[in-house]
């Protein structure tokens, strides 16, 4: 039986397990990725850790979140991520060099070839026919010190595209088609692979655009194979020599398939507060809006820029609108200046960012209250954008363009003609905001810069032999990491520093979680289904840990935040019936008997309602190696047991 892409790559990486979907397997890694937010945390737990230098084939730490500089914290925190890169081995993308994946794709990215980062988009390299998943920071401090990285085989969706896209519709546009069938579940537990004549027809930059929302349906990865586009692309890049063609067996078989007829795609807008609440362009338009933004790692590419440039060219953006444009890169930030289209956003009115995430994660141009904000980005979370009631539309940059000029939403497709654009055969190549590490001799000399902001991490507790706890919290469907541990300008200085990040716990969902699980001593959550949905941030687990959660009970819950969990010594249930999930209320008083033993080795444990009666069977689907890690209190005290 043929293989699929993503099972070749597999096959090729695979140290431990079964290719059985559903079963566990471990990963060979051979690139990782960190970036600040969530880096200082990989560090911290790299060098408790105790391994001296890296041992994948590379490792690159960037500055491209936390780049508003409102007081010291950050600049501290990027001192220590400069000088702790230096000192093990990993190379420093300085701030300005551009955002992580952007940079990742343009000069590092290498077919068939496997990549972890402590970042939910890094499946953004699948546009290179590279297989990048998205983890915890402890999951990357580990690969980089040689070990395995571990998930569920995935089964495969293959995705055909057919024909091509008409002007003015963009990559953007089969994303969210992919969304609004599958929705923000529909990729769990798989792969989504792309193949078929469509294919052909889309650049290296509009592929990564589409793998880049692969982390919006929830799958593990997204992938496309390595053709003669990929080769241009490269060759563009100056790093032919890294490219190899990669397909899909000709017989290959998938678990699920789909078919997008790409001539037949409009430009589509997904509506508040979900990447999956699609609805087209068209049947929107005339609606006024506030702000746009144009960037982030799903669209900040030359040819993103270039076509929004060639758009704005010798109009003025609304007088009522407020736009942003970010370019992803100092590659594309200064092709941009060379051939003057920087000129000609700046003329229009657009107001030009540094090249980092900067309002896709809050980081400055929040919108005004209750505004509409029309943004190329790939999540458009409730209260994300830094103002609690705007609504958030994601759009290509076409759309995002046209619109920014007529002051409402508009389909760019009746602007008439597509303006034509010419991305350069050779691009700027220019390295110098890549800081090479230390040599192994040199490396102990270098002194790790530590600010006032970094404070100790957590270390989980072993699970009690019977745990009694309250329901300190409920929460509802498709609660994300921003619900958990909110970002944002004014709480992303705080990352490497968990007891002033537990202020901001939950607060989107109940401004008084912080003080009411600090008074009760910790407790229990429960949620509904695809719990922790959205970004890798490890905080997530590791700020609940800090007051004091130990166990959350949910109907399923996403990959990257119940892998975090586990990792941190937070005990994952799930309902048998989901059913139960009604029975229980906030404020109940709960017992799970025999706790330790269950996680120790059973498959379900019985939940006790000691304020209702209520007794609810709950599974846990662990796998041996999970259960270890429970049971030491997380996975650094179990790595730290394995090397010493
Ligand atoms: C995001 O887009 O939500 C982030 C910010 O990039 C996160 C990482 C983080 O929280 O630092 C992600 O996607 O993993
Ligand atoms: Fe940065 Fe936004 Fe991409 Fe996250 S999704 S890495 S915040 S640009």
């Amino acid at each position: 039986m043929g293989m699929t892409l993503a099972q070749k790559i597999i096959r090729a990486h695979l140290v431990s397990g079964e290719m059985k979907v559903g079963s566990e397997i471990g990963l060979r890694i051979d690139q990782t990725l960190t970036q600040d937010a969530t880096g200082t945390m990989a560090y911290l737990q790299f060098e408790a850790i105790g391994t001296e230098q890296v041992k994948t084939e590379l490792s690159v730490a960037y500055v491209d979140h936390n780049t508003l500089q409102a007081g010291f914290e950050n600049a501290d925190d990027h001192a220590y991520l400069r000088t702790v890169a230096a000192r093990h081995g990993v190379r420093f993308s300085r701030p300005g060099n551009g955002i992580c994946h952007q940079v990742h794709l343009e000069r590092f990215g290498v077919p068939g070839k496997t990549l972890i980062g402590s970042d939910s988009h890094t499946p953004t390299a699948g546009g290179l026919g590279m297989m990048g998943f998205g983890a915890g920071g402890l999951d990357v401090a580990v690969a980089m010190g040689g070990g395995a990285y571990y998930i569920t085989m995935p089964r495969i969706i293959g995705v055909e595209l057919t024909g091509h896209l008409r002007p003015l519709v963009g990559a953007k546009d089969i994303i969210l088609e992919v969304l609004r069938r599958l929705s923000v579940k529909g990729g769990v537990g798989a792969v989504v692979e792309y193949y078929g004549e469509g294919v052909g027809t889309l650049s290296v930059p509009q592929r990564a655009t589409i793998t880049n929302m692969g982390a919006e349906l929830g799958a593990t990865t997204s992938l496309f194979p390595s053709d003669e586009v990929t080769r241009a692309f490269l060759a563009a890049e100056g790093r032919e020599e890294d490219f190899r063609p990669l397909s899909p067996d000709p017989d290959a078989v998938y678990d699920e398939t789909l078919s997008i007829d790409l001539s037949a795609l409009s430009p589509l807008a997904a509506c508040p507060h979900s990447p999956d609440n699609v609805k087209t362009v068209e049947s929107l338009a005339g609606m006024r809006v506030d702000q746009i933004c144009i960037g982030s790692c799903t669209n900040s590419s030359m040819q993103d820029m270039l076509t929004v440039a060639a758009i704005l060219k010798g109009k003025t953006v609304a007088p009522h609108v407020s736009l942003s444009i970010s370019p992803g890169s100092k590659q594309v930030y200064t092709m941009l200046a060379a051939c003057g289209a920087l000129t000609d956003l700046i003329d229009a009115g657009a107001r030009v960012l540094e090249c980092a995430c900067g309002p896709c994660i809050g980081m400055g141009f929040s919108p005004n209250s209750g505004g509409i904000s029309l943004r190329t980005f790939n999540r458009n979370f409730e209260g994300r954008s830094g103002t609690r009631d705007a609504q958030v539309y994601l759009v290509s940059p076409e759309t995002a363009a046209a619109s920014a000029i007529a002051g409402v939403l508009t389909d760019p497709t009746t602007l008439g003609e597509a303006p034509k654009i010419t991305l350069p055969a050779h691009f700027f190549i220019n390295d110098n905001l890549i800081t090479m590490p230390a040599s192994p001799e040199d490396a102990p000399k270098v002194e790790v810069l530590r600010g006032p902001n970094i404070k100790p991490i957590p270390v989980g507790k072993v699970p009690a032999e019977t745990l009694v706890a309250p329901l300190i919290l409920k929460v509802g469907d498709n609660i994300t990491t921003d619900h958990i541990m909110p970002a944002g300008a004014k709480i992303l200085p705080y990352r490497s520093n968990v007891p002033k990040l537990s202020e901001f716990c939950f607060t989107v969902c109940d401004p008084d979680f912080p003080e009411r699980a600090k008074k009760a001593g910790g407790g229990i959550v429960v949620g509904g289904s695809n719990y922790g949905q959205g970004s890798s941030r490890e905080h997530a687990a590791l700020v609940p840990l800090y007051l004091g959660v130990k166990a959350v009970v949910a109907k399923s819950f996403a990959r990257i935040h119940c892998a975090n969990l586990v990792n941190f010594g937070i005990v994952p249930l799930t309902f048998r019936d989901p059913a139960d999930y009604e029975k229980l209320s906030e404020g109940d008083t709960l017992e799970l008997k025999d706790f330790r033993q269950a996680v120790a080795a059973g498959d379900t444990v019985m939940l006790f309602d000691r304020t209702n009666g209520a007794e609810i069977p709950l599974t846990l689907a662990f796998t041996k190696r999970q259960r270890e890690i429970l049971l030491a209190g997380g996975l650094l005290n179990r790595t730290r047991e394995e090397n010493h």
